[in-house]
This record gives C-alpha cells, structure tokens and sequence, in this order.
C-alpha cells in the first residue's frame, strides 16, 4: 500500500511538472475559407491533411515558424504554413497551432483551403503549393484601436521613431526565421505606446 501512494505521489508529481500552465487563447480573429472546392471524406486528401495538421504543432520550433510542403502527391497534396505571435512561448504556440487546426476543420468540414488566427497563431493549408509562392500568401488582417490619440502629430513622430528602431531590431534578429521585435516608448501625455 505504501509503496503505491509512494508511486502515485511519484506519477503525480511529474505530472504536474510536465504540464505547462497555458494561457487561455484570444477569440478567433479571422476565419475564412478558398475557393478552391472540397474534398471528400476520407479521402487520401483528408488523410494528408489530418497527418500534415497533427504534426505541425510538434515540427515547430522556438522560431514559432513552420511551413510543409511534403505531405501528399499531386492532386493529393497539402500545404500548410503556421505562425506564431514572436513573443509567446513554444508550449502556448504549439498549444495555439492545435487548437486552430481543430477548429478550421470543423468549421469549413472538406473544405481544401482555410485559414484563420487568433491573436497567437495563424494557420492556412491549401491544395496549392504555397512555400515560395509569395502570391499565394494569407490575406493580411489589420486590427487597430479606434480610440483617437489626444495629439496625433506629436503621437506619430514618437510612433514613428519607435517604429523604425524595431525594424532594424527585427531585421538585425539573428534567427532568419525570426524576425521580431517589441518595445514601447512614452508618447505625449505620458501615454505608453
Ligand atoms: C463544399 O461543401 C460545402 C458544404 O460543406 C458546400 O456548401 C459547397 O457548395 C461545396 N463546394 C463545392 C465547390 O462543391
Ligand atoms: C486545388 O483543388 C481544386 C478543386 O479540386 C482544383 O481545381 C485545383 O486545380 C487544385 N489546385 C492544385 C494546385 O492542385
Ligand atoms: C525559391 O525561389 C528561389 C528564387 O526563385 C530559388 O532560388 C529557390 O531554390 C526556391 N526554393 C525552393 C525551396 O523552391
Ligand atoms: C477619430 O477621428 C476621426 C476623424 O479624424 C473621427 O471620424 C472619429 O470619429 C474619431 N474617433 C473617436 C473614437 O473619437
Ligand atoms: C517598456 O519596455 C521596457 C523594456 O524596454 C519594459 O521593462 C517595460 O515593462 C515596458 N513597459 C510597458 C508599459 O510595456
Ligand atoms: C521554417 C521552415 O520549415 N521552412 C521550410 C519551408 O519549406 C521549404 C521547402 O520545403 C524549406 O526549404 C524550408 O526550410
């Protein structure tokens, strides 16, 4: 008996230990479906893009980046590519990338192409080859605050030499898959941007 409670303390020990803590993810941001027709059910086009969908999440790295053009041949073939925000976690990105991926197939069931974001992952897979396509890249989103700044001119002089210190951050960023970076910076009225 003892030996046992020994045991499952043991067990739940690491459990605990092995469990990251996640966030709770945003709402979805986007979602939205292609044009380019349907698959059938358990077809070998379903098949790949399960197996490409369950694997994502494990082949991506501390860059949050991670593309795939491997699964599948020609008519059968599925392309996926996964983006994190920069400056979450690997445990919470990979957690993200499941959870979209699960949630594009039930919202377009056989739909060929999706895509969609929260605000810490996004995701699209197509039948069409995507890696070194930039003409078939996601549809950016752009979300803003509609609040107005108090003095907008001084507002985007500070913005703007915040901005282009990132950019030389973010491109100096010594992964070249990872090119990120944050900061902020004190506007007029002592607002942080
Ligand atoms: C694809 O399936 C959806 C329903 O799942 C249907 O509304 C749509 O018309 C189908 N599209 C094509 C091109 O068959
Ligand atoms: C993607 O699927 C659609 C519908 O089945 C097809 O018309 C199109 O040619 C496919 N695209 C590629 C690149 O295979
Ligand atoms: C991507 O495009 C560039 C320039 O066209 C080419 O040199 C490179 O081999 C391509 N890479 C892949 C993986 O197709
Ligand atoms: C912000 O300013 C624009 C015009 O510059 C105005 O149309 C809009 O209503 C303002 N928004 C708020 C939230 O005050
Ligand atoms: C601003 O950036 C500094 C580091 O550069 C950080 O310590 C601080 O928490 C940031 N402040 C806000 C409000 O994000
Ligand atoms: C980040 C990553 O995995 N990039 C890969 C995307 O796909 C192309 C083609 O398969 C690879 O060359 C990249 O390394």
């Amino acid at each position: 008996m003892a030996i046992q409670k020994w045991l499952l303390f043991l067990f739940l020990h690491n459990l605990y230990h092995h469990i990251p803590t996640l966030a709770r993810l945003s709402d979805l941001k986007y979602v939205q479906c292609g044009s380019n027709g349907n698959y059938t059910e358990d077809s070998s086009y379903q098949n790949n893009l399960n197996t490409l969908l369950y694997s994502l999440s494990l082949n991506i790295d501390e860059s949050g980046f991670y593309n795939a053009s491997s699964i599948g041949q020609n008519s059968d073939k599925v392309s996926a590519i996964v983006l994190c925000r920069g400056d979450i976690g690997l445990d919470q990105c990979r957690y993200c990338v499941d959870n979209i991926g699960q949630r594009l197939v039930e919202i377009y069931p056989n739909q060929k192409e999706a895509n969609a974001g929260y605000d810490e992952c996004s995701l699209q897979y197509t039948n069409r080859s995507i890696i070194n396509d930039t003409t078939s890249l996601p549809t950016l989103y752009y979300f803003w605050n509609h609040e107005n700044a108090s003095q907008p001119e001084e507002f985007n002089k500070d913005l703007e030499i915040l901005l282009i210190d990132l950019r030389g951050q973010a491109a100096n960023g010594g992964d070249p898959r990872r090119k990120y970076a944050s900061g902020n910076a004190t506007g007029p009225d002592f607002q942080t941007i």
